[in-house]
């Protein structure tokens, strides 16, 4: 009989050590309660609790989603279309278990998901497989998403709203580039410690760091 194949994992990608994603997880809870307290997030608190004047604790609205981590490639244990061929990529091979520094430039909130906006390096589109910014989101759904430049949907999803999957996460981030690209202009902009943060409609904010974040991760897989 033929050796068995190993089995692929759910999904590849950078992983967070455990030490920075403490770090992590305590600042961005210090940003969401610094948002929740701002007069021009409270106008729009609506758009989160779907009823008008109910306040919103962002802290308790988003389930932490661990462990930390960047996805390059959702596998699905190898059900996912081109998983292998990831799996068997050369770099994929030689970068598994290695070091790498994941620059995190902004932070989304959106009534679905809260998340980390990863700047990727020449070194690091490598493991971006190609396509992966579009993979899964039909194109009508996102038009504009061509225009962004690869890597564009690369995140750090860090807590999701009651019933959403983490999945959104790249998706309203790609939703958040576009609409910033775009001929609308942020509705209101207001300068906080951290950087700069825009409301783009809908309950989508972002906020772009002044200086990006350097994390320590590995380049690794995750199965259940
Ligand atoms: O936050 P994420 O990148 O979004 O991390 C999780 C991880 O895989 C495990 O679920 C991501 N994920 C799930 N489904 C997909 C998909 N179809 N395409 C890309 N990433 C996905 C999810």
């Amino acid at each position: 009989t033929q050796p068995k194949e190993p089995a692929l994992p759910l999904f590849y990608g950078w992983f967070l050590l455990s030490e920075v994603e403490e770090k992590i997880k305590c600042s961005t809870m210090e940003f969401l309660k610094t948002l929740d307290t701002l007069e021009a997030f409270k106008k729009h608190a609506n758009e989160f609790t779907g009823a008008a004047d109910k306040e919103v604790d962002l802290e308790q609205y988003f389930q932490i989603q661990t462990p930390l981590h960047c996805t390059t490639r959702f596998c699905d244990y190898g059900k996912a279309e081109g998983a292998k061929e990831y799996a068997e990529l050369q770099v994929v091979k030689d970068s598994y278990d290695t070091a790498t520094e994941l620059s995190v430039v902004g932070l989304i909130v959106t009534p679905r998901t809260f998340g980390a906006r990863v700047s990727l390096t020449t070194e690091q589109l490598a493991l971006w497989p190609t396509g992966a910014d579009k993979e899964g989101i039909p194109e009508a759904d996102l038009p504009g998403v061509e225009a962004l430049p690869e890597g564009s949907r690369a995140h750090v999803t860090l807590g999701c709203a009651a019933g959403v999957e983490a999945v959104q996460t790249g998706i309203d981030l790609l939703e958040i580039l576009i609409l910033q690209q775009g001929e609308e202009k942020a509705a209101s902009v207001e300068e906080l410690e951290l950087g700069t943060l825009s409301y783009l409609g809908e309950g989508r904010w972002y906020l772009q760091f002044r200086e990006a974040v350097t994390c320590d991760a590995t380049f690794s897989s995750f199965s259940e």
